[in-house]
């Protein structure tokens, strides 16, 4: 038996490697795109905006669509020197968690806040996969604006996926692991005992605000990924989970036994319902939620300690296991909410579960004994039917309102297009190469805006000038307006990317956008709201620096009397009230990052000295003609020098010694 599978698994791999060593099929006319529909005139806006994963960078990229035009990098759950996100003094309760500070994530999916299924433009969420959270970016700053931590968890991996009017985030641990409010000091190898899997459904308030409402506890095995149900499955949620065979070792052998592993259909509103009946157990918990206030421009860190747990194998109508071959990986529900996608990664069809079936196995009891307690439903019960044949290794299914599926093939390096009723594929096109997500715009939704698809490969070889070991991530934009889909553009992307959003530009450019912040709303506590207001005091050896800048100079930019041994905070005030002129800040030997600071904004730098001397500060951003000029001095004298604390701007300062 084990040789069987790992034979199965070395032709998948070695298969993979043949693929993407030589070309697929019929690629002699794809591989050029027809670039000229992927065209967008200088001075022309894009049609969508397309926000992506990182993956292994931690951040959010933002493009253009069709041209494929990077917009910017928006820091979520690493640190950015280039903004000094993590390196302000005001942004490092962002990245605290339970663990402390932590610099770095593996940000994999994107989703985007939804009204009635339909993408609505106020926020995209992101997941950490390493340290589990869940993070809220504010499209109108386009600023991580909330972090929530996930206890009982190991990896966040089927997140960030939303209910059709954001009622709830959800978050499944990708490790099992023992809960933290059981003993986790034990053997790995009693995995089966000990090990347990944690569902999280965080709730998503009017302002967007997170709160961790309940978490459902499963018997121990890999949440990869998961899609809320749409329409008539409104109040239902579904995770794809592999390992039901509960490894705890060489998961790629021994997490690959079985021949079906299950979609787990979680009823949400039937929890909710458990949950407000007081059936939740109060367990100990301690996770972090970080929220960003935009009237202080400071983020604030607190650690929550408790979280309601409802028993999957207990409350028997909350959870059923569907069945699903060969370690599915992604969980698609089409628009209409009828149909569930699950993709085995070693599967060479693609089973389609309909929701109506689902409901009529339930209700007459069409189980096929439990897993851990949890009732498994007959896979013919609740199975539509299968596509036969797509391709090798589907991953990932988006949609586009037009009955249409497309699925991609890592292991046959292919974007494939089903009819979603029929199950008969319609057209294929090769990837460059083995894709892992692709995006539609508005392809997870209700109503998908449908025309382009773009596939986000993981192995680019021959696409791009060689840049050493390693090559840029690559992204390719399909026309699919037509019957047959059509490559028009290669783009190198940040990162990793996985899954990745669309959505209208109108949609976002029409949110009532921010241009700056006001200063007359600038409740910082080291806010100097004009060049009058500018100073510097100690308290002991903490030194506080009110500065302004303004085209083009500090207030003040001469500073002297620090001493070895002070810890100097620079809060810098930008005082244009313009748009898109802000002003950075520098200094040097800082073991920090530099400020960049938005009109209107105060941000602070931490500065300890370490060296007797002057030492220059400046406006990293160019942002006017004498931008140059935007520079200033800091006298650094030993400890305990009699050297006065003394500023200014625009004269000097008495001589001392
Ligand atoms: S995963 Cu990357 S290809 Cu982390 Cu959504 Cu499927
Ligand atoms: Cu301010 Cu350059």
């Amino acid at each position: 038996m084990k040789n069987k599978f790992l034979k199965i698994i070395a032709i998948l791999v070695l298969g993979s490697a043949v693929f993407t060593a030589c070309k697929p099929k019929n690629s002699s006319d794809a591989t050029v795109g027809d670039a000229e529909k992927a065209y967008v005139a200088p001075g022309k806006f894009d049609e969508f905006y397309n926000f992506v994963s990182g993956g292994f960078s931690g951040q959010l990229s933002v493009y253009g669509l069709p041209s494929g035009r990077l917009f910017r990098v928006i820091p979520v759950f690493s640190v950015d020197p280039e903004k000094g996100w993590g390196y302000s003094e005001e942004t490092k309760p962002m990245l605290n968690t339970s663990h402390g500070f932590v610099p770095w994530d593996d940000l994999h999916h994107t989703e985007m806040s939804q009204t009635n299924g339909e993408v609505d433009g106020r926020w995209v969420f992101g997941n950490a996969n390493n340290t589990p959270r869940i993070a809220r970016i504010d499209l109108k700053t386009f600023k991580t604006a909330e972090i929530i931590e996930l206890p009982n968890s190991g990896g966040n991996h089927s997140s960030p996926f939303i209910t059709e009017n954001t009622e709830y985030v959800v978050a499944g641990t990708r490790f099992s692991v023992p809960a933290d409010y059981s003993d986790g000091d034990v053997a790995i190898n009693t995995y089966k005992e000990n090990f347990k899997g944690h569902i999280s459904f965080v709730k998503v308030g009017k302002k967007g605000e997170m709160d961790l409402a309940f978490q459902i506890v499963t018997p121990g095995v890999n949440f990869d990924l998961s899609h809320a149900g749409k329409g008539k499955s409104h109040g239902w949620f579904f995770f794809s989970c592999y390992n039901t065979e509960q490894a705890n070792t060489l998961l790629e052998v021994n997490a690959s036994q079985k021949d079906k592993d299950f979609i787990m259909a979680v009823n949400w509103k039937k929890a909710e319902e458990y949950i407000k009946a007081g059936k939740g157990i109060k367990q100990k918990a301690r996770y972090a939620h970080n929220t960003w206030d935009e009237k202080t421009h400071t983020a604030k860190s607190e650690i929550k300690t408790d979280v309601l747990v409802l028993d999957a194998a207990a409350l028997k109508d909350i959870c059923y296991m569907i069945p699903c071959p060969k370690s599915p990986h992604g969980c698609d529900v089409d628009p209409t909410g009828e149909y569930i996608v699950g993709s085995g990664k070693l599967a060479a069809l693609i089973p389609v579960f309909s929701f109506d079936k689902l409901m009529g196995a339930i209700k007459d009891k069409k189980f096929d004994g439990n897993y851990g307690g949890i009732n498994v439903i007959k896979y013919e019960a609740a199975l539509h039917g299968e596509v036969q044949k797509p391709g090798l290794g589907p991953l990932h299914t988006e949609f586009d309102g037009k009955g249409n599926a497309y699925t991609t093939f890592f292991v046959s390096s292919e974007v494939v297009k089903w009819d979603i009723k029929s199950l008969k594929v319609l057209d294929r096109v090769p990837t460059y190469y083995s894709v892992g997500h692709l995006c539609i715009p508005g392809g997870d939704s209700k109503k998908p805006f449908g025309k382009y698809l773009v596939a986000y490969n993981k192995i680019t070889k021959d696409r791009y000038l060689p840049t050493g070991p390693e090559l840029a991530q690559s992204a390719q934009i399909f026309d699919i307006s037509g019957d047959k889909m059509k490559l028009i553009l290669d783009f190198p992307t940040i990162g990793e990317p996985h899954y990745a959003q669309a959505a209208p530009a109108d949609l976002i450019r029409n949110n009532g956008q921010l241009k700056f912040y006001k200063i007359g709303e600038n409740n910082h506590p080291f806010v100097a709201k004009g060049e009058k207001e500018a100073k510097v005091t100690r308290q002991g050896n903490q030194v506080h620096v009110y500065m302004t800048s303004i085209r083009s100079h500090f207030a003040p930019d001469n500073i002297e009397g620090i001493k070895l041994g002070d810890e100097v905070y620079f809060h810098v005030t930008n005082l244009e009230q313009d748009w898109d002129v802000p002003h950075g800040f520098a200094v040097k030997g800082a073991d920090n990052g530099e400020l960049l600071i938005m009109p209107g904004e105060t941000a602070t730098l931490k500065w300890i000295p370490k060296k007797v001397g002057i030492f220059p500060m400046y406006c990293t951003d160019f942002c006017s003609a004498l931008h140059q000029e935007m520079q200033g001095y800091i006298r650094v004298s030993p400890t305990g020098s009699s050297v006065p604390l003394t500023w200014s701007v625009g004269t000097n300062l008495p001589k001392t010694k």
